[in-house]
């Protein structure tokens, strides 16, 4: 609380410049919602790259390189997001980041790095993809802002900006005006504020790596028992989501999205590239019921795995993220618990899940606790009135 009040006061240098809801705005209800600015002309987005400290050069990344897409996987399992203890950092896998940042339409352009001239050393990266996004009954083409990272060593010189402002000179050239991301911190000025929550699949190692601690008046031993979990799932037609399935998960999933006030627009292609299973990546899975074949319910989680900084007997923490996940026929609470039984025969050591679209109806009662830290929502250069509540997000970024 005291950060956040803190954080309202502070001034943003950059984000003042920025077509984004202003801290000063907030609950001023002269202002409409939709885009801050209008779009210009495509003649007149700037047409040269921006700037940058003359030791550095701007690169377009090429993720089918190998040699490319090994130097972004380490650059960022070196330098990218670690908790407030330093304790574990993101260490997404190469198929994950081919897989994030080449949806239908993807553009190139929008992967870029910046390398030191002298030693072709990559240093610091961000992302777009495109993305159809719906904010109450508009539907808008955006850009999915993701992977901005800094070198270590590189921090707090300003470069950070020069990537944001490079970026959205790219996502402007193909005529494109509003953007998405998520964030750690606070920045002017959240749509939604969420929190993760995490459920113990392996809870010896979480505890003996500083993920989770025993609870009070507990043993090791009971604590075990309290996260044991079914060998097989339990609701039956649940099987793996396939190709076949696309027509089916797509309505299902378009309806579900369609009761939340910000989500993602999804159309078949979408659905093949974000929700068909692919090893490592991406595990989904529905139930089919016996009798009509209908397909009436889906789960969806992501394989984010953390670096473990400086324990001597682990070294990578293995994370699912819940995705998206629909119920209409399997009570949401027996789905997810399926999802948990699936997770846990992969292997998993902790199921995470934000408190976005009904996820708050399973947490409590599947043992999920709430973690520290949050996760706020952006939007660029569109307003929204007033902040939304997490369960009025249909929302998932990577
Ligand atoms: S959030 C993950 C961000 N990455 C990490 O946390 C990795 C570890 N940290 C770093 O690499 C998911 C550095 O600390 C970074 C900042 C690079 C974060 N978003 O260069 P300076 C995403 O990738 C502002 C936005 O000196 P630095 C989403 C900060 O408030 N802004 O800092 C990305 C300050 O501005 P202010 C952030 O520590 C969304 C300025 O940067 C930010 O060396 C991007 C300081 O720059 C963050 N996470 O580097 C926006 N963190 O105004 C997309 C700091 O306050 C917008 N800052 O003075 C849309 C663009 C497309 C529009 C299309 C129409």
């Amino acid at each position: 609380k005291v950060q956040e009040s803190l954080s309202l006061d502070q001034r943003h240098k950059f984000w003042e410049t920025q077509p984004v809801g202003q801290f000063k705005d907030i609950g001023n209800p002269a202002l409409p919602e939709g885009p801050i600015e209008p779009p210009t002309a495509l003649s007149e987005v700037k047409q040269e790259p921006y700037n940058l400290p003359n030791l550095y050069e701007w690169v377009t990344c090429d993720i089918h390189d190998e040699q490319m897409c090994d130097e972004i996987y380490t650059l960022l399992a070196n330098n990218y997001v670690e908790d407030d203890e330093n304790m574990f950092r993101f260490n997404y896998s190469k198929e994950f980041l081919r897989w994030a940042l080449q949806p239908p339409g993807y553009f190139t352009s929008w992967h870029i790095g910046v390398r030191v001239k002298t030693s072709k050393k990559m240093v610091a990266f961000i992302t777009g993809v495109p993305a159809r996004i719906r904010v109450r009954d508009e539907v808008v083409s955006m850009a999915e802002i993701n992977f901005l990272c800094v070198h270590k060593k590189l921090r707090t010189k300003r470069l950070a900006p020069v990537m944001i402002k490079e970026v959205t000179r790219r996502v402007h050239l193909e005529n494109i005006w509003q953007a998405a991301y998520t964030a750690g911190v606070i920045l002017p000025t959240p749509v939604a504020t969420c929190q993760y929550w995490h459920r113990s699949l392996n809870p010896k190692k979480l505890i003996d790596v500083g993920f989770s601690r025993l609870g009070a008046r507990m043993t090791m031993s009971r604590t075990i028992k309290l996260y044991k979990l079914p060998e097989s799932t339990v609701t039956p037609g649940f099987r793996k989501m396939e190709i076949h399935d696309v027509p089916a998960v797509t309505r299902l999933i378009r309806n579900y999205l369609s009761h939340f006030i910000v989500a993602p627009d999804f159309d078949e292609n979408d659905v093949e590239h974000w929700l068909l299973p692919r090893e490592n990546v991406v595990d989904s899975y529905l139930v089919e019921s016996p009798e009509t074949h209908e397909v009436t319910d889906f789960c969806s989680f992501y394989t984010l795995p953390s670096s473990i900084l400086g324990n001597a007997n682990y070294s990578n923490l293995k994370a699912a993220y819940s995705f998206y996940n629909v119920s209409t026929a399997t009570p949401l609470l027996q789905l997810m618990n399926d999802a948990l039984i699936v997770a846990k025969q992969k292997d998993f050591d902790v199921f995470n899940a934000l408190d976005v679209m009904q996820n708050e109806t399973f947490l409590k009662e599947l043992k999920f606790g709430p973690g520290d830290g949050k996760l706020h929502y952006y939007l660029y250069n569109y307003r929204v009135r007033q902040a939304l509540k997490s369960s009025e997000l249909g929302l998932v970024l990577l």
